[in-house]
């Protein structure tokens, strides 16, 4: 199977597992050991000097885990995965392996609020600088690339104001200066959006949302060449330990079976309901990158498959409003996190983004009006109704 090019839906089911090497079972077993053992104290001595494949302890690896990491590699069209505790793991391990003190990161303007506290962190303690860019020209992006600068760091879409960064303008400037392009690519999943094809370098994935699909994991995914995977597995993922648990890689490796099935049923469903709520007298905005009017659509026609499932939008009135809105609403939940069976509802400037002081969170375009709606696979019209019964009172 592995030998034979196959589509999507295929890969989702089958990349990375071979039955045959694991007793013949249909699904991935899990290894739910956290150590393994060695035939004789040689044999120990050379799996950890790294002339004998095979495992040894599970924070540097695990059977469960391997195979959920080739599938992820496989999806995103890279070299080679690696799987962390949670998507903040992968963001932080990926940032430290490849900055130093003195060095630069230019980042798309808007990205999720703990990125911002982690880049602020890495300022103030390490002295590792960052400036935001809206990355809309070549010319801008020139300007803004410093001589320290270590890497680009983008989110498309960018959580929550669903602006787009074009990854193929981003390369273009990089690649001239060869500096690496990361790509969150939490809000797209491999079925939308691949950047590693647009000849960006690393991608780091938020596992707990659409990769896992069952809000039941915390999980992170980095994919990128071979040579910088095996660098972060040894270093900042070994010794800083931000590893998944065997658990939680079977988990993901049952949810993302479903991921192409998932993804055009998120992306349908949204679809309906911002023609919705495009036209409620009480919203005042809407963002999806879906919109033929969205200032972003021909990116978003170029790099992503579909428009997804996620729908920002603001209510007419003020925070409070806002507020009331959402205490109203008796099907979709108030949670932050998305990409879940459920239809989920945050307000960004009181949750996702707290962190981030108002005077940024007003740069990036999160004013106190906006909602962030994470469309689940319930039937689009009762998530309608529910919208509607909240917005008639
Ligand atoms: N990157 C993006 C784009 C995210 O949206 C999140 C979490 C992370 C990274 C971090 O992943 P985690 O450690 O939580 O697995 N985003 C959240 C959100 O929008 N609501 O709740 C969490």
């Amino acid at each position: 199977m592995e030998e034979k090019q196959v589509r999507f839906e295929t890969e989702v089911i089958h990349s990375g597992y071979s039955p045959d090497k694991h007793q013949d079972s249909l699904v991935p077993p899990l290894y739910q050991s956290s150590t393994f053992t060695f035939s004789s104290a040689e044999q120990g001595e050379r799996r950890f000097a790294g002339t004998e494949a095979g495992y040894v302890y599970s924070r540097l690896g695990n059977p469960t885990v391997t195979i959920l990491e080739s599938r992820i590699a496989a999806l995103e069209k890279g070299e080679a995965g690696l799987a962390f505790s949670s998507g903040m793991a992968a963001v932080s391990a990926v940032l430290l392996a490849l900055t130093k003190t003195g060095d630069h990161i230019l980042v798309s303007k808007g990205i999720y609020g703990c990125t911002f506290g982690l880049l602020q962190l890495l300022r103030t303690k390490y002295k590792i600088n960052h400036d935001f860019s809206e990355m809309k020209s070549k010319e801008e992006l020139e300007k803004q690339i410093l001589p320290n600068t270590a890497c680009i760091y983008i989110e498309t879409p960018i959580n929550p104001t669903m602006k787009l960064i074009d990854l193929e303008l981003v390369v273009q400037a990089a690649k001239q200066k060869g500096i690496p392009v990361v790509v969150d690519n939490t809000f797209c999943s491999p079925y939308l959006q691949t950047p590693l094809t647009h000849g960006c370098d690393i991608v780091i994935h938020s596992a707990t949302k659409y990769i896992c699909g069952h809000g039941d994991v915390i999980a992170g995914l980095v994919v990128g060449g071979k040579e910088f995977i095996a660098d972060v597995s040894k270093t900042t993922q070994k010794d800083i330990g931000g590893t998944i648990s065997p658990f939680d890689a079977w988990l993901l490796l049952r949810g993302v079976k479903t991921l192409a099935v998932r993804m055009d049923r998120h992306s349908e469903n949204a679809a309906k309901l911002f023609e919705y709520l495009q036209g409620h007298p009480k919203i005042s905005a809407v963002y999806y990158p879906g919109d033929h009017q969205h200032p972003d659509y021909a990116i978003m026609r170029r790099q992503m498959k579909q428009a997804g499932g996620l729908i920002s939008f603001c209510i007419e009135g003020t925070r409070e409003t806002a507020q009331d809105f959402m205490n109203r609403l008796k099907l979709i939940k108030l949670a932050v996190s998305l990409g879940d069976a459920e239809t989920l509802i945050q307000h960004p400037a009181t949750m996702t983004h707290a962190v981030v002081p108002k005077q940024e969170r007003e740069k990036m375009g999160i004013s106190d009006t906006l909602l962030r709606l994470s469309v689940g696979l319930e039937a689009w019209e009762d998530i309608r109704d529910d919208l509607d019964q909240a917005l008639s009172e």
